[in-house]
């Protein structure tokens, strides 16, 4: 069928006409529903209803957008799952969701946190239990080479437990994590982009974390009500170590984290600059901060010796106050005063400007990146003089996206909107320009949109394709499901003059930020080295029972459709641990290995290799069985596992 023939047959269908008759204006005041933080009519009857299609703003024909059953979509879109503590895969313009990848949840599916590999990377308690089960997953954001994404790691943050995990792109798969000390609260992530002195390397080696919550430093119980010295720290990590390379004390707190493309600078936003421990305190301020790090600077420091160390932590900590860096020629860091509360920042796709939103002010802040380093030249005299622009948004700004032909496409939390502005409109206009045009278009979403970020948007490739809009608020947009909503993930076709609404697609609570990356970056493999596993069992006849005293390991392949134990025999008390190979060299063929009683569950990919370790106290046969299915006689494929008296 060709796309004209989608759109007649849709045409044909009765729905269509009141889709129609409920088209545009119609729906502008329905859409102001999400104007009061989507907090009205909480107690009205779970009654499906039809929402607006896409209130001011063009609704989309469905062929041009429509991914065809069999066809691949052109964008992958990497989503943290928040407090799920997850991250996910969706396809774009589909919206379809391919994969869950656990991070810092448990994951009975694939057995995250149940077998030993994955409880190694989390890390354990000395009784073996993971040592942390829960996370918050807020910030996203894979590896660079030369501006662009180069398909290696995606790193992401956990705001609960103060770590940071790399997932690795070819296998999607979680493969360290790393807790950071000194810290509480860890929010801001962002990797470099290049080395601030080698030229050479021209892609990501370091990760930098901001911590939002202050503590007193070192925190074991001393200094508890001294709250004028509670500290928050700036962190840098290795991208391939993952250990801590550094810490910066600061005044002030770190909200989102921006990288600059020649590497020589890192911000965070700073709501808290009052540095307060309540929350109207935080808000008393008029002004807060975007703070920049000179990252050349703080490593010559660190190498100079010149660091302190907090408690049982070795990571060096420079002095990155106001007080110690009041010589611009030598400081670490440069204090850019901005409105009330800020929220996002984030790096223009021309390496040119940082755009950071005021929470609490309706405005953003444009500041150069050329005017910082000049700062830190001692060339400008205050650093306020690099914000360039501060063009009035609309109610509560959060998050900034690029479409690489000079538009900034900011999230109006309070307004349901995303505001479409001309950069150079806005430093035209902050020139004294009149006739400037800043604001370009204002388009409602539905509802509250929190992070908002377009195709490639934060490489130096940003296409201006398409933005996703992250609603926190979806209401009335979809068939209710009870109390909790799904989010609202919506598609905008941002490639010509107006912004089109292309879809929403409800999303299990509760994506953060995402990234959008062309297919053609990402080259995953389908299967694993066999060799790769230090404890492959790698042929039928390795498998058995061994047994070290009361420790018990038992070798097991699979291949399609039998494991090649039909029984295995332990005894009441001991330690057991099962290794599985599956030799299965088929593409898309997984097994899944589960013990009926003993809370065992976790699947293997071709050619990998798992292990669990778990005690027998209960004399008895047990079952283990297939939990993936594989093949005709899935149901058969099974194992006994005997526990002798
Ligand atoms: S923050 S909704 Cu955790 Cu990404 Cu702005
Ligand atoms: Cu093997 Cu199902
Ligand atoms: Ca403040």
């Amino acid at each position: 069928m060709t796309q004209d023939d989608d759109i007649k047959t849709l045409d044909t269908q009765p729905d269509l006409g009141r889709r129609k008759f409920l088209g545009t204006t119609a729906l502008v005041g329905l859409s102001g529903a999400g104007l009061s933080l989507g907090l009205s009519a909480c107690n009205k009857e779970s009654v499906p209803t039809e929402a607006a299609p896409g209130a001011k703003g063009e609704v989309a024909a469905h062929s041009p957008y429509e991914v065809a059953p069999g066809k691949l979509d052109t964008y992958y879109m990497f989503s943290s799952a928040g407090h799920a503590g997850d991250v996910r895969v969706f396809g774009l313009p589909s919206g379809r969701e391919f994969k869950r990848i656990p991070v810092f949840n448990t994951d009975c599916m694939v057995g995250w946190g149940i077998t030993n590999e994955s409880k190694a990377i989390i890390g354990t308690n000395p009784d073996g239990s993971v040592k942390y089960d829960t996370g918050d997953t807020h910030h996203l954001h894979p590896s660079y080479t030369d501006g662009t994404y180069d398909g290696k790691y995606l790193f992401v943050n956990d705001k609960i437990n103060c770590r940071l995990a790399r997932v690795r792109l070819d296998t999607m798969e979680c493969d360290r994590i790393t807790q950071l000390p000194n810290i509480q609260g860890f929010h801001g992530t962002f990797p470099d982009k290049r080395d601030p002195v080698d030229s050479s390397i021209n892609h990501t080696t370091r990760v930098f974390c901001g911590a939002e919550f202050s503590i007193p430093l070192p925190n074991f119980g001393k200094g508890i009500d001294d709250t004028a010295h509670y500290r928050s720290l700036f962190s840098c990590i290795d991208a391939e170590s993952m250990e801590v390379r550094w810490q910066v004390l600061i005044d002030g707190n770190c909200e989102l984290v921006a990288t600059s493309y020649d590497g020589k600078l890192a911000a965070t936003t700073q709501y808290n600059t009052e540095m307060a421990t309540k929350y109207e305190e935080m808000m008393s301020l008029e002004w807060d901060t975007c703070l920049f790090f000179n990252v050349a600077r703080i490593e010559q420091a660190v190498k100079d010796g010149k660091f302190k160390t907090y408690g049982d932590s070795k990571v060096p900590v420079v002095d990155g106050t106001r007080s110690a860096n009041a010589d611009p020629k030598t400081a670490l860091t440069c204090y850019v005063p901005i409105p009330k509360n800020p929220h996002g920042v984030n790096a223009s796709p021309d390496g040119k400007y940082y755009a950071c939103a005021g929470k609490l002010s309706p405005s953003g802040s444009l500041i150069a990146h050329e005017l910082v380093l000049k700062w830190f030249d001692g060339e400008l005299d205050e650093p306020r003089k690099a914000v360039v622009a501060e063009p009035e948004l609309g109610l509560g700004p959060l998050h900034t996206a690029f479409d690489g032909r000079g538009n900034a496409y900011t999230t109006l939390f309070l307004d349901s909107q995303v505001v479409k502005w001309n950069i150079d409109g806005a430093i035209k206009a902050y020139q004294g320009d009149k006739d400037a045009t800043v604001v370009v278009e204002r388009f409602d979403v539905h509802y509250q949109p929190g992070h908002g970020f377009t195709s490639m948007g934060e490489t130096r490739e940003c296409d201006g394709k398409f933005l996703v809009s992250d609603n926190k608020f979806s209401k009335d947009r979809f068939l209710p499901v009870g109390p909790l909503h799904p989010e609202t993930s919506q598609l905008i076709d941002i490639s010509g003059d107006k912004m089109v609404l292309v879809h929403d697609n409800p999303v299990s609570s509760e994506p953060h930020d995402s990234i959008i990356v062309r297919r053609d970056i990402i080259k995953t493999r389908q299967i694993y080295n066999v060799d790769d596993f230090p404890h492959a069992v790698k042929d039928f006849k390795d498998s058995g029972v061994f047994r070290n005293g009361n420790k018990v390991t038992v070798k097991l392949v699979s291949q399609a459709p039998a494991f090649s134990l039909r029984e295995f025999r332990v005894k009441k008390g001991d330690e057991v641990t099962i290794i599985l190979t599956n030799l299965d060299k088929v593409e898309d063929l997984t097994h899944g290995f589960a013990i009926q009683r003993h809370n065992i569950n976790f699947i293997v990919n071709p050619q990998e290799t798992k292990s669990v370790t778990f005690k027998v106290d209960r004399p008895g046969i047990y079952w283990c069985y297939c939990t993936h299915f594989c093949h005709a006689l899935h149901m058969e494929m099974r194992s006994r596992m005997i526990v002798e008296a």
